[in-house]
């Protein structure tokens, strides 16, 4: 029998009532959710808890500023949630000073930038089209315009992280802040090199770990910490919690980057969300979100296997994060837009991507991005893992009504076994 939807209704009679178009909408998500396998490499599921404290009546709250030092009255209990927060993620993370009123990632990004720099300054970056993000200087973002931003890219022949051109461009260039961080990139990064090649030409280094933020709690990738000048993370990736942003550095930093996120680019913080990432921090304080973590990274391997195993062409030959990029060059016409669409119909849901050495447009791409994030929370493990390989290769190569149909009844019997977070 399917699940049924009871878990979310059971507490919006109200909005069912008051807004059944709004009410359809989120029954329809929901159900997308219970019956798809989620493997965008960028998104979870979170706890009830989480979602809680975001649905809950701080949202009406307003208090521009910071603890004990707000612009409005009535803030003694937001001021003790954010506190909170603030101290949770400090300890997760073993640093200073934690903001925890960026609204998203781009606004941590954008209030170090503005911490940091003089509008202007040069900023060395991994390249968009390489796995880097489009707050790191893409010439659409707010970062490309108003920063000279320098790209790093990839080795040619292994399309590994290639040190030497980052060392290259930046004795070339002096940028004032070098930024490692990715949206796809399969591996590890060397945080201790690159704080030295940042001290070489008298660089700061700003980590942004939104994609690893959760392997780093978790204890299966290397911490930013004892090198970073400046880290930022969003919230709600591996790290599991409410969708938003985070700023983490040392004390010396703390009042000018605070001013940059409030007055700086932000009003009101939402303290709702604030209070939901206070819960995530919890979460992951616990002994079991270390054994989540490792189970992603574990996952994401026998996703790889099974996919090699099939004879698909990764990018990097494999993972030791939480993502993968399938090259899809070798299968001719196949573009990652067309993948995304046929697994999408058989309810696998990926994104396409682009890949090394790209030929085709960011809209068409010749690559699809993987995670595992999403399906271990749900509890997959390696051999479901191995399963989900196998639908999507035999959907990939024979992408026929059949085939999707086919695949689409196996994923919706196997995720009756495995229910949302309750
Ligand atoms: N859009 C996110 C991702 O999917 O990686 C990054 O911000």
């Amino acid at each position: 029998m399917l699940q049924t939807t009871d878990f979310q209704s059971k507490e919006q009679t109200n909005l069912k009532t008051s807004d059944p178009e709004i009410y359809g909408w989120i029954q329809k998500e929901e159900k997308r959710q219970i019956h798809g396998l989620e493997l965008i490499a960028s998104e979870n599921y979170v706890s009830r808890s989480v979602m809680e404290a975001q649905g809950s009546i701080l949202t009406n709250k307003y208090a521009e500023g910071y603890p004990g030092k707000r612009y409005y009255g009535g803030c003694e209990f937001v001021d003790e949630i954010e506190s909170i927060a603030i101290q949770r993620a400090c300890d997760l993370f073993g640093v200073e000073h934690a903001n925890v009123q960026p609204h998203s990632g781009s606004q941590a990004n954008m209030a170090v930038y503005m911490a940091a720099l003089k509008l202007g300054d040069k900023v060395l970056g991994m390249d968009l089209s390489n796995g880097g993000h489009l707050t790191h200087g893409s010439s659409v973002n707010f970062s490309g315009k108003l920063y000279e931003f320098l790209s790093y890219g990839l080795n040619s022949k292994t399309h590994r992280l290639d040190y030497d051109q980052v060392r290259d461009v930046a004795k070339k260039e002096n940028p004032k802040l070098i930024i490692a961080g990715y949206s796809a990139y399969p591996r590890e990064l060397d945080f201790k090199l690159f704080k030295e090649i940042a001290d070489e030409v008298g660089a700061e280094l700003l980590v942004d770990m939104s994609h690893f933020a959760g392997l780093v709690v978790g204890g299966v990738h290397p911490s930013p910490a004892p090198y970073a000048d400046y880290i930022t993370t969003t919230t709600h990736k591996t790290l599991r919690g409410p969708r938003g942003g985070m700023i983490l550095t040392s004390a010396e930093k703390a009042k000018k980057l605070n001013s940059q996120i409030f007055p700086g680019i932000q009003g009101g913080p939402m303290e709702h969300t604030i209070g939901a990432k206070a819960v995530a921090f919890k979460e992951a304080q616990a002994p079991s979100f270390k054994t989540y973590a490792e189970q992603i990274v574990k996952n994401a391997q026998a996703l790889s296997s099974s996919l090699l195993d099939n004879g698909f062409d990764l990018v990097t030959g494999g993972t030791d994060n939480h993502l993968l990029l399938v090259d899809l060059t070798s299968l001719g016409d196949l573009t990652g837009k067309v993948a995304e669409k046929v697994l999408d119909q058989a309810h696998i849901t990926v994104n396409k991507n682009t890949v090394p050495n790209e030929t085709r447009s960011p809209f068409v791409t010749s690559g699809i991005r993987l995670g595992t994030p999403a399906l271990t929370t749900r509890g997959f493990k390696e051999n479901d893992m191995i399963e989900v390989g196998q639908w999507i290769s035999d959907v990939l190569k024979t992408p026929t009504d059949t085939v999707i149909n086919k695949v689409k009844s196996q994923v919706m019997d196997k995720t009756q076994n495995f229910p949302l977070p309750s």
